[in-house]
């Protein structure tokens, strides 16, 4: 069984609740919810983790050194700020996918740059939920040609 740790990062708690026209009207929940059958069809173990706080993300990246084979990570606003995130994510080494729900090559300019998906074998933008089922195939593929 693969073990994906899917970690969201601020803000993202209270997805749903506002700007839809960027994000939808779904919660985190309602992400949950739709990933954790497709994870199991996939013969994937999933563990969620969400945080306002970058240190917490970093502590739950660290942990993952033990408890996971991959991550699916949004860091959210800390893509464009973190390279504390980046390092954890390349200390640890474990393969990751870093998801954003809108397209961010397409938004303000500040949000062109991510930091942290420099240690992600991949991003994936603008798909929506769509974006973590894509992460999690994406993963599974990856981890079995590496293993
Ligand atoms: O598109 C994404 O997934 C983002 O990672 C979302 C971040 C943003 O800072 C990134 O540039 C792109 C923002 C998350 C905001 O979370 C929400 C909370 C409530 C309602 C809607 C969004």
């Amino acid at each position: 069984m693969i073990r994906i740790l899917v970690i969201n990062g601020p803000n993202l708690n209270l997805l749903g609740m506002r700007e839809p026209e960027i994000y939808g009207r779904k919660t985190l929940q309602d992400l949950e919810e739709l990933l954790r059958p497709l994870s199991i069809e996939r013969g994937i173990q999933l563990s969620f983790f969400q945080s306002n706080h970058e240190g917490a993300i970093i502590d739950a990246i660290q942990q993952g050194r033990l408890s996971a084979d991959g991550i699916i990570i949004n860091p959210a606003a800390y893509s464009h700020t973190s390279i504390a995130i980046l390092d954890a994510l390349k200390v640890v080494g474990l393969p990751a996918v870093e998801v954003h729900l809108s397209d961010i090559t397409q938004r303000e300019s500040f949000r062109h740059f991510s930091y942290t998906s420099q240690g992600c074998i991949k991003t994936i933008a603008g798909k929506h939920f769509q974006g973590y089922v894509d992460a999690l195939d994406e993963l599974k593929k990856y981890i079995h040609l590496h293993s």
